[in-house]
Order: structure tokens, then C-alpha cells, then sequence
């Protein structure tokens, strides 16, 4: 049996992206229906990123959604870069006079669905075979405790991440893409942080990213070949290679501890365009992937939402259909620069290949971006990240 729904918007996916535009609308006065492949635990729990950009957190904060944030967020006003045995501040503050906030996308997730329960409107988690039947008329089916349901709506938002399909539902769409030789092995360890801000690590043995979660939680990352297996790296393994790649001359103390979360995480960008057809618009990784070390992917997701969310009220408010087209232009800058930004940061910081050269001149990227202010700034802008404005001309 099939039962039949309206609603103003469908979202599909509870990630940063789709969480965000719920919350946006909702502030707007319009309904939606966010449909959640996985179950509200998963979601809640699932470790990912951990940086913030001053206008995510500014954003979260005009929609009251920013209370456990600003207690228990940690705002950092710069990052360390290590290289050839030295550690090398950019202060954030001095260059840009922003800072990051540091925060796991998992708190950020269950804040946006605590606060959209409590106002009870809904999500349904466990949704499956959520499928756009009809992209023109913003017709979704899926199925919920074995029911089949059937929603229609004033337009669809396709949310569901990198590994969803929505984005298969606009007709004609090209990806451009670019993968990388290697991933990311990420932890997270009970362990208390011994460095007041994150350390990227260019080290001869290959990458290593220090960060943290809390006062006793660190989040670190190792650099490993593309098609490496979790089961090859024991405990002692991941500690003895953090050890190697992250001290340096100063006395950088690695503090181990228990392992609470492991996981590999590839690395790659892509663009895929237009961002919507029809009554469909796509956003956050579902449109667009950016590699981990720019720390732009979840702050991506929210602009999409932000740029999404006024476009919607024109549409179904106001009957401004052609505002539709206004949507995939109005991201792309944004993406675009933090694609060139994550591409840099991460040529600049990983081990490429053998070739001496090319280490040169990584090195000398890196001399650059930490002795000339112009270089520094540059690094800094992109890092805190930009106005939520449109980007470009
Ligand atoms: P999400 O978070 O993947 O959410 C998509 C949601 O859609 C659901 N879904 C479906 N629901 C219904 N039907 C379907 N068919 C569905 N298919 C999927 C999924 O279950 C999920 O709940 O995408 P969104 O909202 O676009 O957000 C993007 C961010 O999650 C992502 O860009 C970041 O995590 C990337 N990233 C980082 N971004 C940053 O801004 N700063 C960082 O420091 C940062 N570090 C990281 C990262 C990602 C990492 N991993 C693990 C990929 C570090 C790591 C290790
Ligand atoms: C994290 O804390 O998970 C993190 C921080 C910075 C990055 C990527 C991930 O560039």
C-alpha cells in the first residue's frame, strides 16, 4: 500500500548539508521532510570533520542553533605547519583577524537534530529505497517500516552525500574529477591534546595531521597508499608511525592512549554540474568532494544550504521558477576556490612520489607560505574560509 504526503520540500539525507537547509527553511516559515537512509544512532556517531569556518559557526549561531558550540567548541586562532624538523605558526588572528572553531561534524549533526525534534518536525530515519520519481514534479517515493510512501512536494533537495543518488537524477550532469594515490588512516584516541592548535605535517615518510575533538580526545591522520587495508595497521603501528612523522626539534610530546575509532579515508575532488534540473537541486558532497586537507568539505555543505535556502522561498513562495537557475552558478565560485585551495594544500603537504625535485620544491612552497606575510595570508584567508557572500567577480 502506498500512502501519499505533500510537503513544501523534501530533503534527502540528515548530513551538515541537509540538516542545515531544514533548519533554514524552517526559519523561513517553510515545511520540509528530511528522509535519513541510516538510523539516527549511525548518523550521530559517524566520525568525520572536525573544523569549522567562522561563517558556518556565525551561520549556525543567527539560527540559534549554536549553544553546545559555543560551550564546548574550541576556537583556535591559528595552525602550526611542520617541516624539515620544525613546527610553523600561521596566526590566524594577526592575517585575517577570524579564527576556526573546532568541533566534530557528529556534534554539529546531533545539535541540528535535537533542535529539530524538540520543534517537532520530522525526520525519518531508516528510510529506504528513497527514490526521485519524478524530477520535473518533485515526486519521491521510498519506503519507511515496510510501508511504501509517496511524497509530493514544491521542490526536491538532494542532500544524501557521496555515496547517494541523487545527483544521478540530473539529466546530463558532468563530472569533472580528480583522484589522488593516497588516503587518509584517521583515529580517534582518548588521548588529552599536548598542542593548543592542529599540526600538518609534512614529513619525509609522508603526511600527518594532528587535531583534536576535546580536552582529552585527539583526532590524527596518517598518510597511506590509496589502497591500503585498516587490518595491516595494529595499535603499535599507528602510534610507532605518528611518533616518527610529527615530533619535531622543539619537543612536540605524541601522547598515546586508547583507540576509539579508526577508519581510511580516500582522497579526492570532483565537481559535478549542473548542481539541479527540473525541480531537483543538489548539495554538499553530493554535488561536490574535496579532499580532507583543506577542512572545507562540511563548511562547503553549509554554503550550498545557505545559497540553496532564499532561492527556495523565491520558488515556492513567490512562484520565481527562474530563480532555479541562479543555484548551480552562486556555489560553483565558492567550490571552485576551495577545489584550487584543498588541490594546493594538499600537493604542498603529502609525499608525492620519490622524486627529489619535487620535494624541493614542496619545501620550498612551504619556506614561502610560512616566511612571506602575502603567502601566509593567502593560506589564511582560504583556511578561516570566506563570507558567506556569492565568490567571485
Ligand atoms: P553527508 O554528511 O555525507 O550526509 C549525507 C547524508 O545522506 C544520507 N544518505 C541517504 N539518505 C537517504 N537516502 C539515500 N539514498 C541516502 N544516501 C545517503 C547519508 O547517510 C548521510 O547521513 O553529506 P553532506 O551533508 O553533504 O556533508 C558533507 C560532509 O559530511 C563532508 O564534506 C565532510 O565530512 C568532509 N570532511 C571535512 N569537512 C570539513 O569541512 N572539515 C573537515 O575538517 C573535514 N574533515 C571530512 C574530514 C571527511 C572525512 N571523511 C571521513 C570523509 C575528515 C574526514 C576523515
Ligand atoms: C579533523 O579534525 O578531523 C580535521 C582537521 C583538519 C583537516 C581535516 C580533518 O584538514
Amino acid at each position: 500500500m502506498t500512502t501519499a504526503d505533500e510537503v513544501d520540500v523534501v530533503i534527502i539525507g540528515a548530513g551538515p548539508a541537509g540538516l542545515v537547509l531544514a533548519h533554514l527553511l524552517r526559519a523561513r516559515g517553510i515545511d520540509s521532510l528530511v528522509l535519513e537512509a541510516r538510523s539516527r544512532a549511525y548518523v550521530e556517531r559517524r566520525v568525520r570533520a572536525g573544523v569549522l569556518e567562522s561563517a558556518s559557526v556565525e551561520l549556525l549561531r543567527r539560527l540559534g542553533l549554536a549553544d553546545r558550540l559555543d560551550r564546548e567548541g574550541m576556537v583556535h586562532d591559528g595552525v602550526e605547519l611542520a617541516f624539515a624538523g620544525r613546527r610553523h605558526r600561521l596566526d590566524f588572528v594577526e592575517l585575517t583577524g577570524r579564527t576556526i572553531t573546532i568541533y566534530g561534524q557528529q556534534e554539529v549533526v546531533k545539535d541540528l537534530i535535537t533542535a529539530r525534534s524538540d520543534a517537532g518536525d520530522p525526520i525519518v530515519f531508516d528510510a529506504l529505497d528513497v527514490e526521485i520519481v519524478d524530477v520535473e514534479h518533485a515526486l519521491v517515493r521510498y519506503v519507511h517500516d515496510g510501508r511504501r510512501r509517496e511524497v509530493r512536494a514544491g521542490l526536491v533537495a538532494g542532500c544524501d552525500g557521496s555515496h547517494g543518488d541523487s545527483g544521478h537524477a540530473v539529466p546530463g550532469r558532468v563530472v569533472m574529477e580528480r583522484t589522488y594515490p593516497f588516503a587518509w588512516l584517521g583515529i580517534l584516541a582518548e588521548a588529552p591534546p599536548t598542542t593548543k592548535e592542529l599540526i600538518y605535517a609534512a614529513h619525509d615518510r609522508g603526511f600527518a595531521l594532528y587535531s583534536m575533538r576535546s580536552p582529552s580526545i585527539t583526532r590524527l591522520y596518517l598518510q597511506v597508499p590509496a589502497d591500503e587495508r585498516l587490518e595491516a595497521w595494529s595499535d603499535d603501528r599507528i602510534w610507532s608511525e605518528l611518533a616518527r612523522r610529527l615530533p619535531t626539534e622543539d619537543g612536540f610530546e605524541l601522547r598515546t592512549g586508547r583507540i576509539l575509532d579508526r577508519g581510511i579515508t580516500s582522497m579526492r575532488s570532483s565537481v559535478a554540474t549542473p548542481m539541479g534540473h527540473g525541480r531537483l537541486l543538489v548539495a554538499g558532497d553530493a554535488a561536490h568532494i574535496v579532499p580532507a586537507t583543506g577542512a572545507k568539505g562540511m563548511n562547503l555543505a553549509i554554503a550550498d544550504a545557505a545559497v540553496m535556502a532564499p532561492i527556495v522561498e523565491d520558488v515556492l513562495r513567490h512562484g520565481r521558477t527562474e530563480r532555479l537557475a541562479d543555484y548551480t552558478p552562486a556555489c560553483l565560485g565558492r567550490v571552485w576556490r576551495a577545489q584550487r585551495f584543498s588541490s594546493w594544500m594538499t600537493t604542498m603537504l603529502h609525499r608525492l612520489s620519490d622524486d627529489p625535485f619535487q620535494r624541493q620544491l614542496q619545501l620550498a612552497e612551504l619556506e614561502l607560505v610560512t616566511t612571506s606575510r602575502a603567502a601566509a595570508t593567502n593560506l589564511a584567508e582560504h583556511y578561516v574560509g570566506l563570507p558567506l557572500e556569492p565568490v567571485g567577480r
